[in-house]
């Protein structure tokens, strides 16, 4: 059984662009592909364009589309194994999720990393076991590593507005008030290495990502430095991942913010964030109601990637 956790899974890019186009062109050439069939889109964390993208992706190819928030109605989970079960929480895992699979042909999964043990996270526990206990395929909405719809979106979007074979792209980090995950920029680095474009990450001391997904990046402390000659400036706030500082926020500075400023050093770059955003801490108002502000091309084709990854799963696993 396929499934689907991350981009370097699209296997040759140049076809799956190719796929990717063709269901932005005809999106609903497919649509007995999903023809009853049920998709099931269960959700541990908040989302607007994951929800509706994935939802739309799978009407489009003819799909009846259910809906879970797990802590919105549904038993409270207990996670590990070998607990007992005398608190709060009324139902295991271990049940809830073959269950969920009884009722569905395809799982979409969106559970971040929860920043209580590092190595869990990066294991990917929780997404694996909906992998090894549900019986169907399972494919990431976000997980604790990973943002593969999301990245394989702003692939697409880079590949409609590049002006030349090979862009530099610059993703830099920004301040945020509050700890997130580095699932987005680890998995937009793992997709950009797998291009010939010049690719850069720029983040303070203390942020590097895990060396797994930097591959072959180069990394750079001076953000000025980097957005020299950018054509797409990529900006993400994370968390720190290395050593015990793990999940930590070490720093809120705005010197990092993306401004009209740091985008004068840039080739006229293009403006891109997964959203959602805080203005004024990642980037500056002008900036991103700017022209050359991708991030609403960047959520409309949430769509189109994830109904090119949910076509592939049917017509691999059916
Ligand atoms: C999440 C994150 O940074 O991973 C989701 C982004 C798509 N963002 C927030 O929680 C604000
Ligand atoms: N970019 C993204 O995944 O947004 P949501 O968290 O709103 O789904």
């Amino acid at each position: 059984m396929k499934h689907f956790t991350s981009v370097t899974q699209l296997g040759d890019l140049k076809d799956a662009f190719a796929a990717a186009k063709y269901v932005k062109e005809h999106p609903f050439a497919d649509k007995a592909l999903g023809e009853n069939k049920t998709l099931l889109l269960v959700f541990f964390n908040n989302s607007l364009r994951t929800r509706l993208s994935t939802q739309k992706a799978g009407l489009n190819l003819g799909m009846n589309v259910i809906v879970l928030d797990v802590n919105q109605g549904a038993w409270k989970l207990e996670t590990e194994r070998g607990v007992i079960m005398d608190g709060d929480k009324s139902e295991h895992l271990l049940e809830a999720i073959p269950v969920m699979g009884c009722y569905c042909d395809l799982i979409g999964v969106r559970s971040f990393a929860r920043f209580e043990s590092k190595k869990d996270d990066y294991e990917e526990v929780i997404l694996n076991q909906f992998i090894q206990y549900s019986g169907k395929p399972v494919f990431s909405m976000e997980a604790a590593t990973r943002h593969p719809l999301q990245t394989f979106a702003d692939m697409i979007t880079i590949e409609e507005h590049k002006k030349t074979a090979k862009p530099k792209v610059v993703m830099t980090w920004a301040p945020h008030p509050k700890a997130l995950p580095q699932a987005v920029p680890n998995s937009f680095a793992e997709g950009l290495n797998m291009t010939d474009y010049e690719f850069v990450i720029a983040n303070p001391e203390g942020y590097d990502l895990a060396p797994e997904f930097v591959g072959k990046a180069k990394v750079t402390h001076n953000q000025d430095e980097a957005l020299e000659g950018a054509d797409f400036v990529y900006a993400k706030n994370w968390s720190a991942y290395e050593g015990d500082n793990y999940g930590k926020v070490l720093n809120q500075d705005r010197n990092w913010t993306v401004s009209k400023e740091k985008m004068a050093l840039t080739n006229n770059a293009y403006f891109m964030h997964c959203l959602p955003v805080r203005r004024n801490m990642i980037v500056t108002d002008e900036v991103i109601e700017a022209p050359t502000s991708l991030v609403i091309p960047e959520a409309a084709n949430r769509v189109v990637s994830a109904q090119t990854v949910i076509k592939k799963l049917l017509q691999d696993n059916y």
